[in-house]
């Protein structure tokens, strides 16, 4: 029998856009922590104008009082509302984002890609299976070699690009510390030209793409999907467009759209179909 699901879950089942990453319950918790709060202030408030409404009503008023109204509510509720905000930054808030930038898995343990967003897509390098990236110069961007791979560079002849706006990873189930998980992704992720930033709804996750800038993330996948990404920066006219898929498929799916619909990265576009 499947146990009654917790609030969180009804609330993620009926309101919340789909999780697919671990991470992901922290940051809905944390949402429904601060809508929490956001309903007492919106009661709260509505109280004090109501009652604002009434006692200061004019009939009861008829001169106006210099002085106006004293009590110790007012300051009290202020000092309330300070207190619970620093809660949630300082126990909530703070540990979240420490756990997003602080604590990264291994490289080895994990699928690592490149993603590097332009105006207006997003394309994506894997390093093979040697685990390396070739070296890359933005100067020699072609047609042909969209992201610049120095081809002499051995590290870089089994490196696969993806086709434009079609990310995959693999869903692996792993165990760590004897808890039964899935393989870790960390994206590499920069920019060709203007800011633009990689959101990931369904993983919770955002981070600006920078110039000249590589800055990672990483994140748990837990199930098989399509998901999308949106550019969550105005980076130019076709800004509306800059969506992609992020997919996340079963090992041998992944395998299999490796072998048959990405590129080698330093060459000429290949087809193994
Ligand atoms: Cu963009």
């Amino acid at each position: 029998m499947q146990p009654n699901p917790t609030f969180l879950e009804q609330l993620q089942q009926g309101f919340m856009p789909i999780l697919a990453s671990e991470h992901g319950k922290d940051v809905d918790y944390f949402l429904l922590l601060i809508h929490y709060l956001m309903a007492a202030l919106f009661v709260g408030w509505m109280a004090y104008f109501l009652y604002a409404l009434f006692r200061f009503r004019k009939s009861a008023n008829p001169k106006a009082d210099y002085v106006g109204a004293k009590g110790a509510l007012a300051n009290n509720a202020e000092i309330a509302v300070v207190i619970v905000e620093a809660i949630l930054l300082i126990a909530f808030a703070i540990p979240l984002w420490a756990k997003a930038v602080e604590k990264f898995p291994a490289e080895k343990d994990a699928t690592v890609l490149r993603l590097v967003a332009e105006q207006f897509s997003w394309q994506a390098r894997y390093p093979g299976k040697d685990g390396k990236f070739g070296a890359q110069d933005m100067r020699l961007i072609t047609d042909k070699n969209p992201l610049g791979y120095i081809e002499k560079d051995t590290a870089g002849a089994d490196d696969r690009l993806s086709p434009p706006k079609d990310i995959h990873v693999p869903l692996v189930p792993v165990k760590v510390d004897g808890k039964d998980t899935f393989k870790p992704v960390i994206v590499h992720l920069t920019t060709k030209d203007v800011i633009h930033s990689f959101k990931v709804t369904a993983m919770r996750i955002t981070q600006d793409c920078m110039p000249g800038m590589s800055i990672a993330v990483h994140f748990t996948p837990t199930r098989v999907g399509k998901f999308n990404i949106t550019c969550a920066q105005l980076c130019g006219n076709g800004h509306a467009s800059m969506n992609g898929l992020f997919v996340v498929d079963s090992p041998e799916e992944y395998e299999k759209w490796l072998a048959g619909k990405t590129t080698a990265a330093g060459g000429a576009p290949q087809s193994f179909e």
